[in-house]
């Protein structure tokens, strides 16, 4: 099966926001993907959208400057934003340490209407530790329309597939946690299902037919 045999025919790069006045109009759904850095973000992102190259990767930390905007069209019609953020630290701080960079992460999580999920990324061998548990918390300090969380384990490939279940078992603790792999696509059609699943409005037709 090729990458997006599932869903995604079209994806290209949109923009790249590096202030809340560079930020493309607020009109298509959104889904965001969050994560300490080399967390493998792009990667995931490239693999759903069974793109190799389209998100820049990196093996050096925090090499992501901005946030990146890409439009994707499913097989149905259905349009939907990814959007690329760079690592960063989510605890609540004061306006004066807050410098500008965070302070444009943190408007688009707590203000952007069309934002319909976050994906959380976190390292299979390391689980949700502190910052992703601010991440989380931070998200949950934001008003209605709030978007809807989906946990990621990346990076199932390091460990033996006999086991993975275990692996992804012992971090997830009671709330659901989706094991993924961007080098043996192992969960992206899982994560895929998840984000077009929360991506509607209640009572609403999945996304928004071209
Ligand atoms: N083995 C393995 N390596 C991965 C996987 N996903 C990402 N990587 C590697 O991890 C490194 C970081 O991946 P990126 O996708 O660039 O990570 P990122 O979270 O976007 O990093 P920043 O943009 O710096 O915040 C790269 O060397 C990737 O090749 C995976 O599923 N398995
Ligand atoms: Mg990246």
């Amino acid at each position: 099966m090729s990458a997006n045999a599932w869903d995604i025919v079209e994806a290209s790069f949109e923009a790249g926001a590096q202030g809340a006045d560079h930020l493309p109009p607020d009109t298509i759904p959104e889904v965001a993907f969050a994560g300490r850095s080399n967390v493998g973000k792009s990667s995931l992102m490239n693999a759903l959208m069974g793109r190799r190259n389209l998100v820049r990767t990196s093996g050096t930390p925090g090499c992501t400057r901005q946030i990146s905007f890409f439009g994707t069209r499913a097989r149905d019609g259905a349009e939907l934003r990814m959007i690329d953020l760079p690592g960063y630290g989510y605890a609540k701080r004061s306006k004066g340490e807050r410098d500008a960079w965070a302070e444009l992460i943190e408007h688009y999580l707590l203000r952007r209407e069309s934002l319909r999920a976050v994906v959380v990324l976190v390292d299979v061998r390391r689980g949700v530790e502190a910052e992703e548990q601010q991440l989380l918390d931070f998200l949950g300090t934001r008003n209605e329309p709030r978007p809807a969380t989906i946990i990621v384990a990346t990076k199932v490939d390091k460990i033996p597939k006999s086991r993975r279940r275990a692996a992804i078992d012992t971090i997830s603790r009671g709330t659901r946690i989706i094991g993924v792999s961007a080098v043996d696509f192992e969960g992206i059609p899982e994560v895929w299902a998840a984000i077009r699943r929360v991506s509607a409005p209640a009572g609403e037709q999945p996304l928004r037919p071209a």
